[in-house]
């Protein structure tokens, strides 16, 4: 299947990431998975059975802010960052994780690394937010679907938490996985609000990219923990790979020898990739990948359309494709 052929791709008058965004949907919705989701569950809110649940409350945290991972550019307002989310186990509107995650219990939580690795770890709540020095990271994180972020990211590299665990020479790839808990989760319970994905959200990385020191482990935002929308206790960050790469909630990272499964690519292998690195050139089957709207401070659908970097800019990262090619390994 051809990847890209300029003539194929759209201008950006021609095409904005709202449409690509309703476009990913579409795909969704012809498998019969978008639509009544949202009416099923605003019934359940309307019903104030989840009420008397407590809701989120960001606690500071102590961090050293990073000098070598940050950048000038303007950063995206907290209120955008936490209100604009990609979460589908709440759903897949933009505002749905925000709405529907308020209560998600994130302590206590269990992490747990194991797989090819010679001391399997099961961090606590506490261990994940005491065991590591936490470093505050400016990043860019550009998602698939052509709109960007710079957000200010608590956490600490990822190496450290794999170092802990001793991986065997075997070990070659690193799985990750999202909590499956379809009591809180009301996409898992149902694939109306779920977008029809076959949870739990799985992804992978290969050992190196897992080790490089841009791979961060985030558990916090704006210097306080990270709300659930946004991927509470602990989610993975991949700066320089598409925002999907980016698991949220994550219970479990397990080495293994052979490339495990990823939730975008088991659902359109022709369009999310195993590599997903940010790439201008290698445009999606349905939509460009040259420019992206860089949400700011504007309306959430102001124009502030920029060009879209190699590997989003992080350049560090080209020695680990040294010999690949990306249009084959998108
Ligand atoms: N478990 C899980 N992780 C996920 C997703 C998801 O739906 N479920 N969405 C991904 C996508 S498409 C993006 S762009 C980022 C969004 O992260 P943010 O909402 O914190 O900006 O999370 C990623 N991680
Ligand atoms: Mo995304």
């Amino acid at each position: 299947m051809k990847r890209f052929s300029p003539s194929q791709t759209f201008t950006d008058n021609q095409v904005t990431d709202e449409k690509v965004f309703q476009d990913r949907r579409r795909v969704l919705k012809s498998l019969g998975f978008v639509g009544a989701g949202t009416i099923l569950s605003q019934s359940a809110h309307g019903f104030g059975w989840f009420d008397s649940e407590p809701e989120f409350e960001a606690k500071p945290l102590s961090f050293t802010p990073s000098e070598k991972f940050t950048t000038d550019e303007a950063k995206t307002p907290y209120a955008k960052v936490t209100s604009y989310n990609n979460f589908y186990e709440f759903g897949t509107g933009k505002d749905d994780p925000a709405e529907r995650a308020k209560s998600f219990k994130t302590d206590p939580w269990t992490l747990r690394i194991d797989g090819l690795v010679k001391n399997p770890i099961t961090l606590d709540y506490d261990a994940i937010m005491k065991q590591f020095a936490f470093e505050e990271r400016i990043y860019r994180m550009r998602c698939v679907e052509a709109w960007s972020m710079v957000i200010p990211w608590v956490g600490f590299e990822l190496n450290k938490l794999i170092q802990l665990a001793s991986p065997l020479g075997s070990a070659k790839y690193v799985a990750f996985e999202t909590l499956h808990d379809p009591k809180q989760m009301p996409g898992q319970r149902n694939p109306f609000i779920g977008g029809g994905i076959d949870y739990p959200y799985v992804e992978g990385l290969r050992l190196d990219e897992a080790n490089h020191p841009l791979t961060l482990m985030a558990t916090g935002v704006y210097g306080k923990t990270l709300p659930p929308q946004n991927g509470a206790p602990i989610r993975l960050v991949v700066p320089w790979k598409y925002g999907f790469k980016s698991i949220k909630s994550v219970v479990r990272i397990t080495l293994t020898e052979r490339q495990p499964p990823t939730t975008w690519n088991r659902l359109a292998s022709n369009e999310y990739g195993f590599y997903a690195n940010v790439n201008p050139k290698v445009a999606h089957p349905r939509w460009s990948q040259a420019s992206e709207r860089r949400i700011t401070d504007g309306g959430v659908f102001n124009q502030q359309r920029i060009a879209t970097r190699m590997f989003n800019g992080y350049d560090e990262v080209a020695p680990l494709y040294a010999n690949m090619d990306l249009a084959r390994y998108y």
